[in-house]
């Protein structure tokens, strides 16, 4: 393959850099945000001037889940297909900024009305809490920037495919484009709440919302949100750690097919987040939990994937043994030991998903802390972690440096403390959680009642451990402008494994996107529209809008 190919045009580099920019000024103002959280929850801190624990909490939530991962996940999209697929076009360029500065603006708006006070709604803004509408129309801004990036890389694919008539797309580019389709029909849900529902009520233009209508839109959208998430990270499990190691890729087809699997069963699942709200009847939720015990299949394809691509690799370079294979992995690479602890962590984080999902065990944690600890295992280590690892080969190939010896070493401390810190944190919150300690509440005793001094202990743990996580943000964000902008000049690779030379051509049927956009909606329209029809023939008279704050 000739240099030009495997090294990302300068124009492309620029746009994806922008996204990049973005994504760690906000790593910066979310981690700040989640130190004063965990200090706060230990009840020997307090906010100064007159700043509530939920504006911080919002912003947390808001900058960390909602704007680091969305500008972070195009960014890096549109570094793969233009380094698998090719450069893109001028027009395909063009639409990446507008898609880009829609959602700056989007983000503006939205951080403008938290900071004022005007939004404190948390980052899931459920009804009947009212935010200012300024704060619903900026993250409207946000999802139709995320819409324009999106269609300008379908755009790249189809450009492509047309070029190489009856090829299979490449693996990358097949994957980003798997991710901008879950994207747009999961973005569907809280494009309708927010449209139809919160923006003409914030307003004023009506008096009262239908909050379990609001709600079930919001999760429609927000399970695959979490598979938006998780697929940039799988794309650089299966497709660039394989080659970071020096191994192959196990399997082509098995990673098609698993993404496809992720399109048609994160959707229909949303109720595994509401299994306690009433209207809702039990038989769809356990029809929904059902389908939700579906999509843990391509995960553990997934880790079934990774260890075999592990092992295979280890055997290659002569190891003998049941595990013998772990020591030849090169583990003072951090473009692999950053995101390996990111799958480590998937073990526990995956089974607490699972805990999460089955009804009668959700009543014992819903709502409690654990489901905090939960998630900063799954989205702010597996997902957050690999992103970091991506982040330090994909910046200095993109302002042409190298990862020297130097940051490389520091990359290795940055994961190592994060995954100390989180083991701390997330494990208090886990332990909390299962003595009914509350999450998104402010450090609370309830009047010194014994079960809520049990928690102290936790909270402290918490604080220690966020406060080490902390230190490891800071560690990454000097390792960030170290290669946008002092590391030496140089060429980075972009790695990019190849399947195994036995392995068989994928099959055309993965990117038969009638059929599984079609099975999709089929699997959408069955899990939701009777419940739906339900929620709104039974519609209570609404609520009126909350200020809690
Ligand atoms: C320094 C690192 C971090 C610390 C110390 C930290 C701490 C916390 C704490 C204490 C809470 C719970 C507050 C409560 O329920 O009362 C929280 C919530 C949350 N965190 Fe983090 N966190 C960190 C990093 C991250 C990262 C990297 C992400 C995502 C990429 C993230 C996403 C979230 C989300 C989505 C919530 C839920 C907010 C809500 O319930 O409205 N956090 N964090
Ligand atoms: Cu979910």
């Amino acid at each position: 393959m000739s240099k030009a190919l495997t090294k990302i045009d300068r124009k492309d580099a620029k746009m994806v850099m922008a996204h990049l920019y973005v994504a760690f000024v906000s790593l910066a103002i979310g981690g700040l945000c989640g130190l004063l959280q965990v200090l706060v929850r230990t009840g020997k801190v307090q906010l100064p001037a007159g700043i509530s624990y939920y504006q911080i909490l919002t912003v947390h939530g808001v900058i960390l889940a909602l704007v680091l991962t969305t500008f972070f996940i195009i960014g890096f999209q549109f570094a793969a297909i233009s380094r698998t697929a090719g450069t893109l076009s001028n027009g395909i360029r063009k639409t990446g900024w507008a898609g880009f500065w829609t959602m700056l603006i989007g983000t503006v708006l939205a951080a403008t009305m938290i900071l004022l006070n005007e939004a404190s709604v948390l980052y899931t803004f459920y009804a009947p809490l009212q935010a200012h509408f300024l704060f619903y129309l900026g993250l409207t801004l946000v999802v139709v920037g995320s819409w324009i990036s999106c269609a300008g890389m379908v755009a790249a694919y189809v450009k492509w495919r047309k070029a190489n008539p009856g090829k299979p797309g490449p693996l990358l580019t097949f994957m980003s484009v798997v991710n901008a389709v879950l994207w747009f029909i999961a973005t569907l849900g809280v494009a309708a709440t927010v449209l139809f529902q919160l923006l003409p009520w914030s307003m004023g233009l009506v008096d009262r919302v239908n909050v379990a209508v609001s709600r079930t839109l919001f999760w429609y959208f927000g399970h695959p949100l979490v598979y938006f998430w998780l697929l940039p990270a799988y794309m650089c499990w299966y497709v660039i750690i394989p080659k970071v190691i020096g191994g192959k890729m196990f399997s082509d087809t098995m990673a098609r097919l698993a993404f496809i699997l992720f399109l048609i069963f994160s959707i229909p699942v949303g109720f595994h987040h509401q299994l306690v709200e009433p209207g809702i009847d039990p038989a769809w939720k356990f029809i929904q939990v059902i389908l939700t015990f579906m999509v843990a299949i391509p995960s553990l394809m997934t880790a079934f994937a990774m260890f075999a691509t592990f092992e295979l690799y280890g055997r290659s370079q002569g190891a003998k043994g049941l595990f013998g294979w772990v020591k030849k992995l090169p583990w003072n690479d951090a473009r692999f030991t950053v995101p390996f602890i990111g799958m480590l962590a998937f073990i526990p984080g995956g089974i607490g998903g699972l805990i999460n999902a089955s009804h009668q065990l959700n009543a014992v944690v819903h709502n409690t802390i654990w489901v905090t600890g939960h998630f900063h295992l799954t989205i702010a280590t597996t997902v957050i972690l690999t992103y970091f690892g991506v982040a330090y080969w994909l910046v200095p190939h993109l302002t042409g440096r190298v990862l020297t010896k130097k940051m490389n070493r520091l990359a290795i401390i940055q994961g190592v403390t994060w995954a100390v810190g989180m083991t701390f944190m997330s494990g208090a919150m886990h332990a909390e959680g299962l003595l009914g300690g509350p999450r998104r509440s402010a450090f609370s005793t309830y009047g010194d009642a014994p079960q809520t001094l049990e928690w102290i202990p936790y909270q402290i743990a918490q604080a220690v451990g966020g406060a080490i996580l902390f230190l490891s943000i800071i560690l990454c964000l000097i390792i960030f402008i170290n290669l946008a902008f002092f590391a030496p000049k140089g060429e980075e690779e972009f790695p990019v494994s190849e399947a195994s030379e036995h392995a068989a051509q994928p099959s055309p049927v993965f990117e038969n996107w009638k059929l599984w956009v079609g099975i999709t909606a089929a699997l959408i329209l069955f899990a939701y529209t009777i419940p739906f029809i339900d929620m709104i023939q039974n519609a209570p008279p609404g609520a009126k809008g909350f200020k809690l704050w």
